[in-house]
């Protein structure tokens, strides 16, 4: 986005977050930050493989926001994201979905999706607009489905009706098989690339039968994966000619990955993954790349039992751009590319559910280089954020059924 001006908070000069137009980029400058947000002790002494992996120095936000509660008793929201015309879609866990407007006013309920499986973590879960929503209205979603003696993470794809009140011819198009009889880690996210393919991140049903899946090549359990519109896999992805792989395979080595996001300017993939106890992650995603779950973790066991061999590095395997120990949850992301809070921009945001925070992280060259905790104060778990539609404001969903919209003053 062009940008019209530049602010300089006076303390930080932060020459990196290119307050200028790129065709004259400044040289980077040195970050002023202070004591790490975290306070409490970690679960382990497990050290970090670079500096800056975990408690990075903090950053304040200098602008001043203005934080509004526009709507409340929602139901059991999961996923938020922009139309073309500003307003909001947000799923809601127990199978249907809901449209407001930027300012929070319910316009309609939207049903007639698949029976979801909303036991535990299981439910309608993400929405993305198919890239030509504005001529064709298609809509693409993840849920749990009841599936053989269990259920699984499926994604499907409908027609909003013209009422916004249906989703007209609502079909299946991909199957994270095996299914599994559970309720936990599903993953879910699901964001489209500029190829008009999707990714869709799977999790690994957290039992310790499942566990090992994330690791092998003949399950879509703790993955991403990279689908076409039609549910088949996308040429070229990095597993098609591997013998019993599945083609599908984008990443792999994954617990529960609940945020997806792309990076405004890199075109990077990141996301987010829930460690068990300890051992929360942030990476940005490579074609073909094992991110380390189940053997590679900072994290516990939630018995306090080291994972595995207890081991945090190991040859082949992906360390995590950023780490939390303790956990904070990490759940929906995406960045923002506005520049009403021009000190946010191109920063990765992050709802925190047992953190009960939303998460800013500075990011350069791949690294994070500070981090911010904001609405910590609301006492609320955050489940996804949006950048908006106008790139101006942030929205945060809660688990208590909130919208909060985040602006300048
Ligand atoms: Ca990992």
């Amino acid at each position: 986005m062009k940008k019209s001006f530049c602010f300089l908070p006076v303390f930080m000069l932060l020459g990196f977050f290119s307050c200028n137009d790129d065709a004259s980029p400044v040289k980077d400058q040195e970050i002023v930050l202070g004591n790490p947000v975290e306070t409490n002790p970690p679960n382990t002494n497990y050290k970090p493989a670079f500096a800056g992996q975990t408690r990075i120095g903090s950053v304040k936000t200098t602008t001043k926001i203005k934080v509004e509660e526009i709507a409340n008793n929602i139901g059991r929201p999961w996923g938020i994201i922009s139309m073309p015309n500003g307003n909001l879609l947000v799923t809601d866990k127990m199978g249907f979905m809901q449209i407001f407007s930027e300012n929070g006013q319910k316009i309609s309920k939207v049903e007639g999706f698949p029976t979801v499986d909303s036991g535990g973590q299981g439910g309608l879960l993400d929405v993305a607009l198919d890239p030509e929503f504005a001529t064709n209205r298609m809509i693409f979603w993840t849920f749990s489905e009841p599936f053989g003696n269990g259920n699984l993470t499926s994604v499907a794809k409908g027609r909003l009706a013209n009422d916004e009140k249906s989703i007209e011819n609502p079909t299946v198009i991909y199957r994270a098989e095996p299914s599994y009889n559970g309720s936990l880690h599903y993953g879910g996210r699901l964001v489209f690339d500029e190829n008009q393919n999707l990714f869709v991140s799977t999790g690994e049903r957290s039992d310790l039968t499942t566990r090992p899946q994330a690791q092998a090549l003949n399950s879509a359990l703790g993955k991403i994966v990279r689908i076409t519109k039609n549910g088949h896999p996308v040429a070229g992805n990095p597993f098609e000619s591997t013998s019993n792989a599945r083609p599908e395979i984008y990443s792999y080595g994954h617990r529960n990955v609940q945020g997806l996001a792309f990076h405004p300017v890199t075109k990077q993939l990141w996301e987010t993954e829930f460690g068990a106890r300890g051992g929360d992650e942030v990476n940005y995603i490579q074609t073909g790349k094992n991110y380390g779950w189940p053997v590679i973790t900072y994290g516990l066991e939630y018995s306090g039992e080291k994972i595995g061999d207890g081991i945090t590095q190991k040859d082949g395997m992906e360390q995590p751009a950023y780490y939390w120990d303790p956990s904070i949850s990490p759940s929906g992301i995406d960045f923002y590319t506005g520049n009403a809070i021009p000190e946010w921009q191109n920063n990765l945001f992050i709802g925190a559910l047992s953190g009960q925070h939303i998460i800013r992280l500075v990011i350069k060259d791949n690294k994070i280089v500070g981090e911010e905790r904001l609405l910590a104060e609301k006492g609320e778990r955050f489940r996804d954020v949006l950048a908006s539609h106008n790139n101006q404001s942030l929205y945060a969903i809660t688990d208590s059924g909130k919208i909060y919209k985040i602006s300048r003053e």
